[in-house]
């Protein structure tokens, strides 16, 4: 193998993202930017029921309106999503019964969207109510079935570790608490949305589509439908945001690509707001009934989590929420801690709500919540400070790779490291004092800590089970680089922090390469974005593609310089004689010879410099870790928290790029603050969802959010390069912290929270004629 003797000038510096300068001026490509001529509108009508039987739809006036083009219900349009594990359908526009209020029953195709939407309100739709199923005790009783055919309970699984009973009887105290995080979604700046175009002369099919993963999509689009690869092309144009939701397949693209299809002509369907908080998937809403048992230490012995977990009306195609909340949620029940037994039941429900799917982090940050909440449980229970019961319990870095009770093997981390670090930057040792000070003058602050870890890079992400991600890497006869990837950025910065990667291997600049995504076309075959996969796998593709390709050029070099591959040294974009750097080649020359001079090259060698490389990471999952920090006051006369500072001490691994590291916790932080204060997807008791805009889901905004500070610290993963993921585990971690945070500065009212958002209404109620004590 070749030498690289320039040291990595881009791997671990603070590169500024390239894909900015356009996004930044406006100047990016989204879904709905894509326009072409003749182009049709698609408008849905969605059930206003949350459950009934659907007697008629009416569509003949919305057919007679003028430039309605096509009026769509279940008959013409007869697709369904199939889930095999769970025998359920989803019949694309509904047919007979509704499920959910949002579920789309007509879709009205129309020269524009004014058109469309005037012609839904010509739809009628005739329902017969059933009773909804919208509590965990509604589903449980079973009484009333989402679908007739399938108990309510569609998944049920238990975790029990040998000796659990005995270690739990054992102990000297027991504590129980439920824990609560009520329906939340990402919510993208752009909604979702779909356009679908046959091309007249190949008859290949063309959609574009809002998205994290190009293949993904096709895969499961081509699979509904049944049409081929090689007939369908996907293009994924830029993407505002994803956090997950956009992981999912939904029905709307089946409809769209079908009246494309027969039509002839182009279509397009783009979500508004309130059809985005309506059908974009939802997720948490799940309850874990905790029991705790310890000794006087604080040391705990064992812990009891009971779930149910809430998934709406239907499985998502391939990621049923529930599922995916409580598997994660409950997977990783101890967390970072060492606790020796668990008993885990699990019992996953339809309900006549909007179905559960992914959301950054899954079931993360609920998982964690538990996890810190009963950590404070057990301080409350015996007087301690709530950080020496962290200390007592937390895995040591001598006890690395760890088996975890609940199966997970954890590779090395700085789990006690990172939680002292984040105690240090918060100023912790001063502030019990400082606590103390300001109670007695009836301000109640409180801090609080979520040591977490957040499994990454699973070879089994919701993105698909493709354990592997492909980069494929030319050299273009000008010695510049394009490299494609099957990843799905929607803001991560995946074209900046792979050509850092892709630079560093063959010793050029990182403004020589370009990094194209989302297009089947091109992109050779991967899994995508989701389960924060990107840097550890698509970053080890990129050095596995890089490293062909200087051997490939090494080769060239060895053999026009007269020389052994092993004596060929890179150096700032050279090829030369180990020693002599007089004898060598530009990359840019060996570019030119490899295409245009090719009598010049070995024999053996074609032509060309195009590599395509898979990697498959050696490792399942790799876990980072890190400890956030928060320093809360918690006004009982308005019930609003203020943030006072705000500490992430994040470990994952060999960072590509701190810059995109930090602007991920950024985001993720500012997830967790609405995700604890804020976002409440609400029903009524009829199932309506009563926050269907902005104005009732309330987000973070600007002024809701504290400035950092952030540390890293670095424990590498055995995956080539050594990163680990870390695109979920600030979510993960926020939400917890700042629970714990007003669990504390409230603990003189007796306070000790359990449910997320804590909205303002519920400080009062807590504190309202309450003596603090
Ligand atoms: N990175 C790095 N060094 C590391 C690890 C990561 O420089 N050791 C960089 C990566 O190169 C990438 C970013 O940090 O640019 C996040 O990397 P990674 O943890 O691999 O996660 P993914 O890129 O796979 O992103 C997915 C993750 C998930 S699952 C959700 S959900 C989420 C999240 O990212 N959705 C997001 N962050 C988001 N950020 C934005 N802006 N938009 C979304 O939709
Ligand atoms: S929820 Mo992220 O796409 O794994």
């Amino acid at each position: 193998m070749s030498r690289l003797l320039t040291k990595p000038r881009f791997t671990g510096a603070r590169v500024t993202r390239m894909e900015d300068d356009r996004l930044l001026k406006g100047q990016g490509r989204y879904l709905d930017d894509i326009t072409v001529p003749g182009m049709l509108e698609i408008a849905f009508v969605r059930s206003n029921r949350s459950a009934a039987k659907l007697v008629e739809v009416d569509v003949e006036a919305a057919r007679n309106l003028p430039g309605v083009i096509a009026v769509l219900t279940a008959e013409d349009c007869p697709y369904v999503l199939h889930d095999e594990k769970y025998q359920v359908d989803q019949s694309v526009l509904a047919k007979d019964e509704v499920r959910f209020v949002g579920e789309p029953i007509v879709a009205i195709v129309a020269e524009n969207r004014y058109i469309a939407e005037d012609a839904t309100e010509l739809v009628r739709v005739q329902y017969d109510a059933l009773p909804p199923v919208l509590t965990a005790k509604d589903a449980l009783g079973d009484t009333r079935r989402v679908h007739s055919q399938r108990p309510n309970v569609f998944e049920h699984w238990e975790q029990v570790t040998d000796g659990f009973e005995d270690a739990f009887n054992a102990a000297p105290h027991r504590a129980q608490a439920t824990f609560v995080t009520h329906r939340q979604t990402g919510v993208p700046m752009e909604t979702r949305g779909c356009a679908a175009m046959v091309d007249p002369a190949s008859g290949r099919l063309t959609v574009y589509v809002s998205h994290q993963s190009v293949h993904q999509f096709r895969t499961d689009l081509i699979k509904v439908m049944n049409l081929d690869e090689h007939q369908v092309r996907v293009v994924v144009p830029e993407v505002g945001g994803a956090f997950g939701i956009k992981a999912m397949f939904y029905t709307e693209y089946i409809v769209v690509t079908h009246a494309a299809k027969t039509l002839g002509r182009p279509v397009k369907w783009i979500g508004d707001r309130t059809e985005s908080l309506l059908a974009d998937c939802h997720a948490r809403d799940n309850i874990h009934e905790v029991e705790v048992a310890f000794d006087d230490d604080g040391v705990i012995c064992a812990v009891r989590d009971n779930v149910i977990g809430d998934t709406g009306a239907y499985p998502i195609l391939g990621f049923p929420g529930a599922v995916g909340e409580a598997g994660w949620a409950t997977g990783h029940l101890t967390g970072p801690y060492k606790i020796p037994h668990v008993s885990i039941t699990v019992d996953c429900v339809f309900s006549n709500k909007t179905p559960v799917g992914a959301y950054r982090g899954v079931g993360g940050p609920v998982g964690a919540q538990v996890q810190e909440g009963y950590i404070d449980l057990v301080a409350r229970k015996l007087g301690k400070d709530p950080i020496e019961v962290r200390r007592v319990n937390l895995i040591q870095k001598d006890q690395f790779p760890f088996v975890s009770a609940t199966g997970n093997t954890y590779d090395p981390g700085s789990y006690a490291e990172s939680m002292e670090e984040a105690l240090r930057l918060i100023g912790y040792d001063t502030f019990r004092d400082e606590q103390v000070e300001a109670r007695k003058q009836g301000r109640y602050l409180g801090i609080g800590v979520c040591v977490f870890v957040e499994p990454s890079a699973g070879v089994s992400s919701e993105a698909g089970s493709i354990p592997y991600e492909a980069v494929t890497l030319r050299l273009e006869p000008s010695g510049k680089i394009t490299a494609s990837t099957g990843l799905g950025p929607s803001g991560q910065g995946h074209e900046t922090t792979l050509a850092q990667l892709i630079a560093d291997e063959l010793s050029v600049d990182v403004g020589d390469i370009v990094v194209l995504h989302g297009d089947t076309d091109s992109a050779p075959f991967g899994g995508g974005t989701g389960g924060s996969r990107s840097a550890t796998i698509g970053g080890g593709a990129a050095l596995k593609a890089a490293r062909e390709m200087r051997g490939k050029l090494a080769k060239i070099a060895a053999h026009l310089l007269e020389a052994s591959e092993e004596d060929i040294e890179f150096q700032d974009g050279q090829a030369h004689v180990a020693g002599v750097p007089s004898r060598g080649h530009s990359i840019a020359q060996l570019a030119r010879i490899a295409y245009t001079d090719v009598s010049k090259l070995p024999d053996d060698m074609q032509p060309g410099l195009e590599v395509v490389s898979r990697y498959r990471p050696p490792m399942s999952v790799t876990y980072s870790n890190g400890t956030h920090a928060v320093k809360v006051e918690v006004d009982v006369q308005t019930g609003l928290v203020k943030i006072l500072d705000y500490v992430a001490v994040n470990d994952c691994g060999v960072l590509i790029n701190p810059m995109i590291v930090e602007g991920q916790i950024h985001g993720g932080v500012a997830q967790g603050i609405g995700s604890t204060f804020l976002e409440e997807l609400r029903y009524d008791d009829a199932g309506q969802l009563t926050t269907t805009s902005l104005a009732e889901y309330l987000l973070p905004a600007m002024t809701d959010v504290p400035r950092m500070r952030i540390e890293h610290l670095v424990t590498p993963s055995g995956n080539d390069g050594g990163f680990k993921g870390m695109g979920e585990g600030s979510l993960i971690a926020g939400p917890p912290s700042l629970c714990s945070a007003v669990s504390n500065a409230l603990e003189p009212f007796g306070v000790f929270v359990t449910e997320i958002p804590i909205l303002p209404q519920h400080i009062i109620a807590w504190t309202k004629d309450k003596v603090a004590v």
